[in-house]
């Protein structure tokens, strides 16, 4: 840690509640995540990541920006990846999943925010998290309303930049989109001076798909019967996508799943007799791992998550069949617009994958998860529910946030829950 103090300092860190926030983050990993029997060897890389989460990937991007890169932070996944890498600039998800920092947003704040808009704004300006001091621009986004007016106060504090998304998928919806996606890829270039050639969005293509590729491998093995990864693990390994150097995390979790696919082939599990559950719903940015780790020692466990963090950000790729920059970008922009986040309507794909999901998986229960006042999710929920008993599947209905005073609360309900089930 002392070595990298001088960093933390230099980004502006208020470093005592940083060094705090850190002792809290590390005591509860090791509660949630060390003391799993029988992991995976590949989970130590994640363990590593982890441990440096401020250190070794902040000093990356440092030295990054010092040879001229740039960095931009994102917090919603219609943000196109590739335009940024095609950009030769470097793209972290900044989501935040943690309570520190709600006091100083609530100043600037309702109260009555959703805990991960809290927690960006909070993590701001209490001056907690260097990938936000780290970036260049910041990418808004016009999704939920609590979002999109967040961001006008965050652009006091930051370089914001907003994307209009489309609330329908009318052909109309897709033409303001592509037109968006074209002003986003000159915003990147303006401010990186790189041109996105069709030579370079080809690569950023593929690489951002490989990586989508391999956590649809990862989804595919944690499948199987009996389950041999815990929805903890996979879930951690989702959120470190958001701000892990891309080709060095698909290599990583490539050799995972091939240890992985070893287990599967042993028929080994971590989890004997556990009810099978899918997760649906708000995303879990880092480290809100508390619903996943009460329902993993509630006698079930977590073989998807139908997620932002998740398989929402992972099903769909991006076709690599186009050869000019004009064909790749529609590409881009149809991959995109696939995307069922509930701020969409009417949003019936996800009621579909959902359903889908859950029979695929097969799984007894489903978990959906909202953040409190959170009016998307928490609408739509009703007509998941819905969707799935008429497929004969139960679902349960979470609403929380990243507080602990519910976690007894909640450890009863999933409990009662998994014995119905
Ligand atoms: S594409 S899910 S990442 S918007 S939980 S802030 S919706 S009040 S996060 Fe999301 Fe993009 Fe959609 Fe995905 Fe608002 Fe709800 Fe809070 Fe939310």
């Amino acid at each position: 840690t002392a070595s990298y103090e001088a960093m933390w300092e230099r980004l502006g860190l208020d470093l005592e509640a940083h060094a705090s926030l850190l002792e809290v983050l590390g005591k509860f990993y090791g509660d949630i995540y060390l003391s799993q029997q029988g992991r995976l060897r590949g989970m130590e890389y994640l363990d590593f990541v982890l441990s440096e989460i401020h250190g070794l990937r902040i000093r990356e991007l440092e030295e990054a920006k010092a040879q001229g890169r740039k960095v931009i932070g994102t917090f919603c996944v219609f943000v196109p990846e590739e335009i940024v890498w095609a950009a030769d600039a470097i793209q972290v998800g900044l989501c935040a999943g943690a309570e520190a920092g709600t006091e100083a947003a609530e100043k600037i704040l309702p109260r009555n925010t959703c805990a991960l808009i809290k927690s960006f704004v909070g993590f701001k300006l209490a001056r907690l998290c260097p990938f936000t001091e780290s970036c260049d621009m910041v990418v808004g986004e016009t999704t939920c309303d609590g979002k999109k007016k967040a961001y006008e106060i965050f652009s006091d504090y930051a370089p914001v930049y907003v994307m209009e998304i489309p609330q329908m998928k009318r052909d109309s919806d897709r033409a303001l989109w592509k037109a968006e996606v074209l002003r986003f890829k000159r915003a990147v270039e303006d401010l990186t001076g790189r041109e996105v050639t069709a030579e370079r969005l080809r690569e950023a293509i593929r690489l951002i798909n490989r990586r989508r590729r391999v956590l649809q491998r990862l989804n595919r093995l944690r499948a199987a019967r009996p389950v041999p990864i815990s929805g903890r693990d996979v879930l951690l390994i989702n959120q470190v996508s958001f701000y892990d150097d891309p080709d060095r995390f698909t290599q990583k979790v490539d050799e995972l799943c091939d240890e992985l696919e070893e287990k599967v082939r042993r028929g080994e599990g971590v989890a004997d007799g556990a009810a099978r559950v899918l997760l649906s719903g708000c995303p879990m940015a880092v480290p809100n791992w508390k619903l996943p780790y009460i329902i993993e020692s509630s006698g079930a466990v977590v073989v998807g998550e139908e997620s932002c963090i998740g398989t929402r950000n992972t099903r769909d790729l991006v076709d690599e069949g186009g050869t000019t920059l004009d064909e790749m970008l529609d590409a881009v922009v149809d991959r995109y617009m696939k995307i069922d986040c509930a701020c969409f309507t009417p949003n019936t794909e996800r009621l579909e994958h959902i359903v889908d999901l859950a029979r695929g998986l097969d799984v007894k229960g489903v978990i959906h998860y909202g953040l409190s006042f959170c009016q998307p999710y928490a609408m739509e929920s009703f007509k998941v529910e819905r969707a799935l008993r008429d497929a004969g599947i139960p679902m349960l209905s979470i609403e929380t946030d990243y507080s602990m005073e519910d976690v007894e609360q909640l450890k009863t309900r999933v409990e009662a829950f998994v014995e119905m089930i």
